[in-house]
């Protein structure tokens, strides 16, 4: 009998969501709880080794760090496989997961910006990177062709936040990167990703960028 999986996440955090799509693709019973990351429970602090979500208890080990939960999902449910066996295309797949992180990071670096300044290195940052990733790969429509992998969770999860700031702040951020928007609007609309996301992303959202004083909220938008 396989051991009984729980999910510790946040609402809004992508790296949760990544592992949840996981979870969900791959049709794996779990149970999931949040925690406020701003009124941290004792036994979260106790598990965390980092203080970060998300966390993936499995009988009574406790797993940390998205890309290594998602891995190890993979590689313990065969149904629905999400990696390549080949060794190379595996490396492959791990560094531009990484990748997705950076993409993460630059984003919201874009949310923390604090002013118009830190605002505009943090865009310029971005840009960079969507520069760096649209030379690299040709999505087909997926990183591996007709099949969706793990690469494209770690995108779907990164890239909605900044799509999301992208349609609600206008920031064009996606206009000089038409081939990878496609890609970007067909990851982040997949079910998996819709289902992992909490239904009150918007509000939750807002509130997010409040928290922060976000430079975001001086420009114009439509939350
Ligand atoms: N590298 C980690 C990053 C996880 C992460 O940064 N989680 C954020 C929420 S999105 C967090 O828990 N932040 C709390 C903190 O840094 O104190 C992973 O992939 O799991």
């Amino acid at each position: 009998m396989t051991d009984k999986i729980k999910l510790v996440t946040s609402k809004f955090s992508p790296y949760g969501h990544r592992v949840e799509m996981v979870l969900i693709e791959k049709n794996i019973p779990y149970e999931k709880q949040e925690v406020d990351l701003q009124n941290r429970p004792e036994w979260f602090v106790k598990d965390a080794p980092l203080g970060k979500v998300p966390l993936l208890y499995v009988g009574d080990k406790v797993l940390f760090e998205s890309i290594a939960i998602c891995e190890y999902l993979d590689e313990t449910f065969p149904q629905n496989s999400l990696q390549s066996k080949d060794p190379i295309d595996k490396a492959l797949h791990r560094a531009w997961m990484e990748f997705s992180s950076g993409i993460l990071a630059s984003s919201f670096g874009i949310m923390f910006a604090q002013n118009q300044e830190q605002f505009d290195l943090k865009k310029a940052e971005t840009d960079v990177k969507l520069a760096i990733l649209e030379k690299h790969l040709k999505f087909n429509p997926y990183f591996d062709g007709e099949k969706f992998s793990l690469v494209d969770v770690c995108f779907a999860s990164a890239f909605k936040p900044l799509a999301f700031i992208d349609t609600k702040f206008t920031l064009e951020i996606f206009d000089l990167h038409k081939n990878l928007a496609s890609y970007v609007e067909g990851v982040i609309t997949r079910g998996s990703l819709h289902k992992a996301l909490p239904k009150n992303y918007n509000e939750i959202f807002k509130a997010f960028l409040e928290r922060k004083k976000s430079h975001l909220l001086t420009m114009s938008f439509s939350l």
